[in-house]
């Protein structure tokens, strides 16, 4: 296959997965690489939801990640780590975003949530996924 078909098989595979990912309770979204080696993705912090909830990263290393807040009232988010151990926590303030830069280091399940009283419970959590 020539590179660039290469490429347009990816892009399709991606909207694939965008729409099989918009069909279920949230959003799927697979991070966009940067020139500089990592990748980058913006979750918006609602009432009680994360969108997307559930990140796809090529590999391990860098991730940026945008945390909007376009809730009207204050949110978090948590990040942790494939041990359980808090990677990242921050507040963006309602229509604020805060920029988290966080080194990923090894493929798998990385957990986030909400740490404000009950939001987590109440579906304010989700997932990035690490490949190979
Ligand atoms: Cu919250």
């Amino acid at each position: 296959m020539r590179p660039d078909s290469k490429r347009w098989v990816f892009v399709i595979l991606a909207a694939i997965a965008t729409l099989v990912g918009c069909a279920g309770r949230g959003k799927v979204q697979t991070a966009a690489p940067m020139s500089s080696g990592g990748s980058i993705i913006t979750i918006e912090a609602g009432n009680y939801k994360f969108s997307p909830h559930e990140i796809r990263v090529a590999k391990p290393g860098l991730l940026a990640i945008e945390v909007k807040n376009v809730s009207g009232s204050e949110q978090n988010f948590t990040l942790k780590d494939l041990h359980g151990k808090i990677l990242k926590s921050v507040y963006p303030h309602p229509g604020g975003s805060v920029i988290v830069n966080v080194e990923l280091p090894e493929p798998g399940v990385y957990t986030f949530y909400c740490d404000k009283a009950f939001h987590s419970s109440l579906g304010m959590h989700g997932q990035i996924i690490v490949g190979r």
